[in-house]
């Protein structure tokens, strides 16, 4: 019994020692925390035209100290931002779009600033912010009948 007892035993350690080599095998590529981790990422609803509008808007946000980087999608309306959350807020960005004439989903734009815009870059106040992205709503699209 007791022979039969310590081969199993051998066994187990050949098994357990291999199974460890092989672990280590696996375990060696660690996935590293990418640094952008230590931004926020938010994106909002911003009124706008045409390129020249998105040159206006994202002068704006970057101008806002913490703010990594600003990406203002003209077909969607909509910004995407990354901020060092211990320097600026949310709150600080909409703020910024709205006083270079903007409107954003919070904030209205600054009608000072708008006046300012070029004819093409003035926007129309009641464009729809699509703030969801790639989500196509064909019901909302206007349908000839
Ligand atoms: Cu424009």
């Amino acid at each position: 019994m007791k022979v039969i007892l310590s081969v199993a035993v051998i066994a187990a350690l050949g098994l357990t020692s291999c199974k460890n080599e092989t672990k280590k095998e696996i375990e060696t590529p660690t996935t590293e925390m990418p640094k952008e981790m230590a931004y926020t990422d938010i994106s909002f609803g911003v009124r706008g035209n045409c390129g020249m509008c998105k040159n206006t808007i994202e002068k704006a946000v970057n101008s806002v100290e913490g703010v990594a980087s600003a990406n203002w999608d003209v077909d969607k309306k909509k910004i995407d931002v990354s901020f060092d959350e211990s320097k600026t807020d949310a709150m600080a960005i909409h703020k910024a779009i709205a006083a270079s004439g903007y409107d954003t989903e919070k904030v209205a734009g600054s009608e000072e600033a708008y006046k300012e815009l070029q004819g093409c870059c003035q926007y129309d106040h009641e464009m729809m912010m699509n703030q969801s992205g790639d989500k196509k709503e064909e019901g909302h699209s206007n349908h000839d009948h």
